[in-house]
């Protein structure tokens, strides 16, 4: 242990922006060992703040929620949350061969699955969405306060315009999971183009990403025909599971949650080709499976939420403690992590960071942990100079 610490401070001292591996980590991956905790959060007070800091005690409020599958903000600056109430997605809440929801399952959650929250305070200003959903997963606000909402239960899309509860546009046939162009399977999140234009990541099962018009006329598709194409392949996905558009580039990036990586392909919103693959922002297993995007038009930055992996993140040859939050540059540039677990979190158990999203002006940036059942705050990214 003490030879194991020397190693540590030494790597420490060389890279001063990274650590080397938790004792406790070697002992498996499935959960966090208290012997883990203790190393990870020891390690973790030495680590230089790389990016937003958590918000402490936000919402001052106690929401009493369920698995927090999906956040966004609206264009005032309010926070949307998406979560599953009395329902949680177990292993066997889905039937394998099908990858419907069975019969027995086929209950909606009784209790309001969207929340609204104010920014400051976390105070509940509005709840609705109660007898709707089955298995809630991806929320997306569009920069006119409509909703988009994918319900992994029953293989749909849902468009809620801004201010009202009802959906206006609907994808999908409920409970019948397929992989046309009116059928979805388990679809993750929608991304949304100011020209009303908007992408569907579908998702667990088909791993392809689909472009539409703003009256739901399929413009587009790729990523489809995944298996035996090979990971190599920037059209092999594994459960695309995230969106983020960034306009000024005319490209759609991709977490492909799986395959532990960041891809951005052409929009075609412009003069490119839909679908053609662009640029790779985090390569394949650089910070684990990567959960959610949210791009910063204001700092041009993209927040990557991941999972807190119980091993050392690799990053171009330097090794790093877990965190579960990460800034990149658009040309991929690693510039720090963040989000680390707090001693708290730890003693409530394990973290997905599940949706990750930041408000209109840049300032604040919120976290989904679908495990813990909550959502943080973090600000202040506007000191992005984490490596001086
Ligand atoms: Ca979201």
């Amino acid at each position: 242990m003490a030879a194991l610490l020397v190693v540590c401070v030494t790597m420490l001292a060389m890279v001063s922006k990274g650590l080397t591996v938790p004792a406790g980590a070697r002992q498996g991956r499935d959960r966090l060992t208290a012997e883990f905790l203790t190393d990870y959060l020891n390690q973790q007070q030495r680590l230089p703040v790389q990016g937003p800091v958590e918000v402490p005690n936000w919402p001052r409020h106690d929401l009493e929620l369920g698995e927090v599958a999906g956040v966004d903000v609206m264009p005032n600056g309010d926070v949307m949350i998406f979560h599953r109430g009395e329902r949680s997605w177990e292993a066997d809440t889905f039937d394998d061969l099908t990858n419907a929801l069975p019969e027995s399952k086929r209950i909606n959650i009784t209790r309001s699955t969207l929340v609204r929250l104010r920014a400051n305070s976390g105070q509940v200003v509005d709840s609705f969405g109660a007898n709707k959903f089955y298995v809630p997963h991806g929320l997306t606000i569009d920069k006119k306060g409509n909703l988009w909402l994918t319900d992994v239960g029953t293989d749909q899309i849902f468009r809620i315009p801004s201010g009202q509860t009802e959906p206006d546009l609907v994808l999908g046939e409920k409970f019948v999971p397929g992989n046309d162009d009116t059928h979805f399977c388990k679809p993750t999140d929608v991304a949304v183009a100011d020209n009303g234009d908007f992408f569907v990541a579908d998702g667990y099962c088909n791993s392809r990403v689909l472009k539409f018009s703003s009256d739901g006329a399929l413009l587009g598709k790729f990523g489809m025909d995944t298996r035996g194409v090979g990971v190599d392949s920037p059209y092999s996905m594994n459960v695309p599971h995230s969106l983020a558009l960034i306009e000024d580039l005319d490209i759609l990036c991709v977490a492909d949650r799986e395959n532990q990586r960041v891809l951005c392909y052409n929009a075609g919103l412009g003069d490119t080709k839909f679908g053609q693959f662009n640029r790779t922002l985090v390569p394949g297993g650089e910070i684990g499976q990567v959960y959610g995007l949210a791009y910063d038009p204001n700092a041009a930055v993209m927040y990557v939420a991941a999972l807190l992996s119980q091993m050392p993140v690799m990053n171009r040859g330097f090794s790093y403690s877990p965190a579960r939050a990460f800034t990149y540059d658009l040309e991929g540039n690693y510039l720090g992590g963040w989000g680390y677990i707090s001693p708290s979190e730890a003693e409530t158990g394990p973290s997905i960071p599940h949706d990750i999203a930041v408000s209109p002006n840049g300032n604040d940036v919120y976290i989904a942990d679908v495990l813990q059942h909550a959502v943080h705050k973090f600000t202040e990214p506007q000191n992005k100079n984490y490596l001086a």
